[in-house]
């Protein structure tokens, strides 16, 4: 019986290679509060994405959180209705509100002209994602906030190590936010990240991730702990080792995938974004209507054969129940991130995902298709 393979499997470095670093955690005793590997990946990761200062955090959710209330913002965000739930849940916890607008019919990125028409008086920040790694349209979008004197924060979740035309495409908004989850292309088993501009704001914003500290005594703000230990710093500097090796991996599971299903009526290959780096954190594909079965039969299909691929993202984060009030949860008026949500299908893409089980994929794919026929 062959294993089940699923969306995606965490890279790992060598055990040995985490052993030697622990071996220095544990005779040091400095377990967290910015230790000695927070401090070397800190500086590791700005000259790997060159990018000019970086805040490590705990996880990229609440790097954004902290991101938002750095900037200060308060009223309305305007953001995407397609993407992970925790986008818009940073909103609702800086106690903002979150303005939904539609996406770009292929990118699935923000579209300006919707961000454009959406802004108001009210209007605090606009809350991009660079989805699935595809940079949003950042140059329209920084116009816009420039133009408004509206702060724009990147939701970089999925763009690690991806550059556009003009370089690595953190270096646009006010801030960029990354997460390191165990899923995502660099990962820290949990972790994430506040790229910064300024010295200044990066100090800001290490004093709100230590409870708002400014030294022993004083306490500017009501800060969090948004901490990364030091366990999760050197697992970071070890991954950056492997890293370009792990998309080297990924990209030609990217190209197989595109080549091999060029042929299957009904299935499209969320085409990339204009990056010129890219880095292939998922690989999804629309199951459109020419398909002989549904998006969803077809996922139901494969998870039956042991082939887990995932729905990101579905259902729309304005469906669910903490959204789905708002003047703008309209599904209606998201046509094309609606479409998309019931389309999409994440197959799986890892480094360490054999040619054998890549095949069995997509011959999955075809039996699906001649299935339905
Ligand atoms: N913004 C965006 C745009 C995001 O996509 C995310 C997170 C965030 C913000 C927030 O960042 P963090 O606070 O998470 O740093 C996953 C992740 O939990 C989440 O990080 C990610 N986005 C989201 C897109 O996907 P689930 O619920 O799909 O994860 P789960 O546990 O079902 O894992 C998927 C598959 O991965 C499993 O079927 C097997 C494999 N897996 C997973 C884990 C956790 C492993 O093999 N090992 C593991 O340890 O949410």
């Amino acid at each position: 019986m062959s294993q089940d393979i699923y969306v995606t499997r965490p890279h790992l470095p060598p055990l040995e290679e985490f052993q030697g670093l622990l071996n220095k955690i544990w005779e040091s005793g400095h377990l967290t509060n910015s230790g000695p590997y927070h401090q070397q990946l800190e500086q590791a990761l700005c000259d790997y994405l060159k990018v000019p200062y970086i805040s490590l955090f705990n996880n990229g959710t609440i790097a954004l959180v902290t991101a938002l209330r750095a900037l200060g913002i308060k009223g309305e965000v305007i953001t995407t209705p397609f993407s992970f739930v925790a986008t818009s849940h940073a909103i609702l916890w800086t106690e903002c509100t979150p303005v939904f607008v539609d996406v770009d019919p292929v990118s699935l990125n923000l579209d300006p002209a919707q961000v454009n028409s959406a802004i108001t008086k009210d209007t605090a920040a606009i809350l991009p994602v660079h989805c699935y790694g595809h940079p949003a349209d950042v140059d329209a979008i920084d116009a816009i906030g420039a133009e408004h004197g509206i702060p724009v924060v990147y939701d970089a979740a999925h763009a690690f190590g991806v550059e556009c035309h003009c370089g690595s495409v953190l270096t646009h908004g006010d801030l960029s936010v990354l997460s390191f989850h165990a899923t995502k292309v660099f990962n820290t088993f949990e972790g994430g990240a506040v790229v910064c501009k300024t010295p200044e704001m990066k100090r800001y914003v290490d004093q709100l991730k230590n409870f708002g500290h400014e030294g022993e005594t004083v306490v500017i703000e009501t800060g969090i702990n948004g901490k990364m230990s030091e366990i999760n710093a050197a697992m970071g500097l070890l991954q950056l080792n492997h890293i370009d090796a792990a998309i080297a991996q990924r990209a030609e599971i990217d190209r197989q995938y595109r080549e091999r299903l060029a042929d299957l009526p009904g299935i499209h290959c969320v085409e990339d974004s204009g990056q010129i780096r890219a880095n292939y954190a998922y690989f999804p594909i629309r199951v459109g209507p020419e398909f002989p079965i549904s998006r969803d039969a077809l996922y139901h299909y494969m998870k039956e054969r042991g082939v887990h691929p995932r729905r990101y993202f579905y259902p729309l984060i304005p469906e669910f129940p903490m959204y789905s009030a708002l003047p703008t949860a309209d599904k209606t008026l998201l046509p094309h991130a609606a479409r998309a949500a019931d389309e999409i299908l994440c197959l799986p893409i890892y480094p360490g995902l054999d040619q054998a089980s890549l095949t069995r994929i997509i011959a999955l794919l075809h039996d699906a298709a001649a299935s339905g026929t």
